[in-house]
């Protein structure tokens, strides 16, 4: 079986029947809650502003079209818990980073200071950085205390790269 289709679906696009003649096809562009389950898992939200959290293990995330958010609230893991996103649209999309697992993020919008991209970049560069992005692999780090002692990690892989990606395209969320 397709691991997607194991996920629970929810959030529905008001479907209304026999009110009206002309039927909209109102599925095909539902904006939903997709939560994924605790391992591995392929989603794929398709049309809509989805609202994706795709929990903890390995995820391959594609938004689809529309305004996509990918909410992460398990803590990163090199082996376990790193999530390829495969359609990011920086400025369109956005990450929301749960501030119970980036604990050193302010909440709310990532301010610009926090945030460090460069080709190979995969540490902060100096005391402020704490979300790291190597613009030519795609991978996303976190850096919990900057230029500190402890080591970045690796939370999320863009496939596309990460090109246009900048600070406005995180959020720190509760
Ligand atoms: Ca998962
Ligand atoms: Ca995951
Ligand atoms: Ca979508």
């Amino acid at each position: 079986m397709h691991p997607g289709a194991a996920l629970r679906r929810q959030g529905r696009g008001g479907e209304r029947h026999g009110q009206y003649r002309h039927h909209h096809h109102l599925h095909y562009n539902l904006s939903e809650v997709i939560n994924g389950l605790a391992g591995n898992d392929t989603i794929n939200a398709r049309g809509g502003n989805d609202l994706i959290t795709p929990g903890n293990g390995n995820d391959f995330v594609t938004g689809g079209p529309g305004a996509d958010a990918y909410l992460l609230d398990f803590k990163p893991k090199k082996n376990s818990n790193v999530d390829h996103i495969t359609d990011f649209q920086p400025g369109i999309d956005e990450f929301r980073l749960d501030k119970s697992v980036f604990k050193k993020l302010k909440l709310g919008d990532l301010g610009k200071k926090a945030f460090f991209a460069a080709k190979k970049a995969n540490e902060a560069h100096d005391g402020n950085d704490r979300i790291v992005v190597d613009r030519k692999s795609g991978e996303c780090f976190y850096d919990s205390d900057g230029m500190g002692g402890k080591n970045a990690k690796l939370f999320a892989i863009l496939d596309t790269g990460a090109k246009g990606i900048g600070h406005d395209d995180f959020v720190v969320v509760a």
